[in-house]
C-alpha cells in the first residue's frame, strides 16, 4: 500500500477549513491514489467544534482518508507531518490595526515555528494562510532554524485566482484564456498584481485590454480590497475560495507548473528583482513536481510596477519591524 502522506491543519474548526479539509480528503491534494492522514490542530476551547467537523468528514467515506488525529497543542499536531498548512489564528477585532493584529497573531506562529522543528518530517513544506500571513510565515520559519527556509510559504494564490477572474470578465474570455499573471509582495492592500507579463490568448494583457486607466486603476484596487468587499457583501470573510486557494497552493508546489505559465506564493527571497533577501516575498514560481520551485527570473519590470513592488516591500519590512523580538 502507498505510505499515505500526513497533512497538519491548524484552525480546523474555522471557516476556511470547513471548505478546505473535505477537498483535502477527498483526494484533490495528491490524486485519487494518494492516501492522506489528517492531523487537526485547534485551540482547546475549539476542539467540541473539531469533532463535530470530524464527523462530518467520516461521514463523508473518502476512499483517499487513511486517518484523522486531532490536537489541541501544535507539537502534537504536526508530528511527523509532511505538509502543514497554518490556517488558524485570531481575526481583527473591533477597533484593531494591522498592527495590532501582527503582534497578537506573533506569539502563535513562533510556538508553531518551534513545534514543526521538533516534530515535522524532515521533508516538511509549509504554507501559512493566517493573516498577516507573509510576516507570520517569517516568524515560523524563524523559529524552525533546522527546516530549510525555501520550505516555508504564504498564501497569495487567492489574488491570482482574483486576478485572473477580473481580467478575464473584462476581456470576455473565460479563465483558461489568461496566463502569466504575477502577484508581488504582501498579501494585504499593498499587493501588487502584475499584467505587464501577462497573457491572455497568448497576446499580452495591455493589447487585448485597451482599457489603461482600468488597468492602473480600479483594477488594481479591486483586487487589493476584495477581502473587504467580500466582508462587506457576506458578513463574513472569504472562505471557500480562501480554502480552494489553499488547496492549489500546496497541489502545485507538488505538480510541474506548465511550461510557459507560472503560479504565485509568497517565499523567501532570494534578492531576485531587487527585494530585499530573506523577507517573504510574493513571486511568480515554477515548481518541479517534487515540491521545489524556482522564482521565474527575467520578467520586465516598467517604473509603474517597480514603485508598487517597493510600497509593498516597505510594508513587510514595517511588519517585521514589529515582531523583531520573535524573529532574532
Ligand atoms: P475562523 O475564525 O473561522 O477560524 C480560525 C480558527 O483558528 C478558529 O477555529 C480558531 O479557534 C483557530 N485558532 C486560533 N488560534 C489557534 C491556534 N493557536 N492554533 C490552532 N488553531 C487556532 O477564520 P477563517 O475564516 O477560517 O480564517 C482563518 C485565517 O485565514 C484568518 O487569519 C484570515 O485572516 C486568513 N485569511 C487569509 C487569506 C489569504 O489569502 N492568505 C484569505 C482568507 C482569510 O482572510
Amino acid at each position: 500500500m502507498t505510505t499515505p502522506i500526513r497533512v497538519s491543519v491548524t484552525g480546523a474548526a474555522g471557516a476556511i477549513c470547513y471548505s478546505l479539509l473535505f477537498r483535502i480528503a477527498a483526494g484533490e491534494l495528491f490524486g485519487p491514489d494518494q492516501p492522506v492522514i489528517l492531523q487537526l490542530i485547534e485551540i482547546p476551547p475549539a476542539m467540541k467544534a473539531l469533532e463535530g467537523t470530524v464527523m462530518e468528514i467520516n461521514d463523508c467515506a473518502f476512499g483517499t482518508l487513511a486517518g484523522i488525529e486531532i490536537a489541541d497543542n501544535p507539537e502534537d499536531g504536526f508530528k511527523g507531518t509532511n505538509v502543514a498548512i497554518l490556517v488558524g489564528g485570531r481575526p481583527r477585532g473591533p477597533g484593531m490595526v494591522r498592527a495590532d493584529l501582527i503582534k497578537m497573531n506573533g506569539p502563535i506562529f513562533e510556538s508553531q515555528g518551534k513545534a514543526l522543528n521538533k516534530s515535522a518530517a524532515d521533508d516538511v513544506r509549509v504554507v501559512v494562510v493566517a493573516n498577516p500571513c507573509n510576516t507570520n510565515a517569517l516568524i515560523t520559519r524563524s523559529n524552525a532554524p533546522d527546516i530549510p527556509k525555501e520550505r516555508f510559504t504564504a498564501m497569495t494564490r487567492l489574488d491570482q485566482n482574483r486576478t485572473a477572474y477580473q481580467l478575464a470578465n473584462k476581456a470576455g474570455v473565460t479563465v483558461n484564456d489568461v496566463s502569466k499573471i504575477t502577484i508581488f509582495g504582501n498579501h494585504s492592500n499593498t499587493m501588487y498584481p502584475d499584467i505587464y507579463n501577462a497573457t491572455i490568448h497568448g497576446k499580452p494583457v495591455t493589447e487585448v485590454i485597451t482599457d489603461h486607466d482600468w488597468l492602473k486603476g480600479d483594477f488594481i484596487s479591486t483586487i487589493q480590497k476584495r477581502g473587504k468587499a467580500i466582508i462587506e457583501a457576506r458578513g463574513k470573510s472569504s472562505a471557500a475560495s480562501a480554502g480552494n486557494a489553499a488547496l492549489e497552493h500546496v497541489r502545485d508546489w507538488f505538480s510541474v507548473t506548465p511550461k510557459d505559465s507560472w503560479v504565485n506564493m509568497a517565499v523567501n527571497s532570494d534578492g531576485s528583482y531587487g527585494v530585499q533577501k530573506d523577507l517573504i516575498y510574493s513571486f511568480p514560481v515554477r515548481c518541479d513536481g517534487k515540491g521545489n520551485y524556482e522564482i521565474v527570473q527575467g520578467l520586465e519590470i516598467n517604473d509603474f510596477a517597480q514603485e508598487k513592488m517597493n510600497i509593498t516591500q516597505e510594508q513587510l519590512l514595517e511588519e517585521k519591524g514589529h515582531v523583531a523580538d520573535l524573529i532574532d
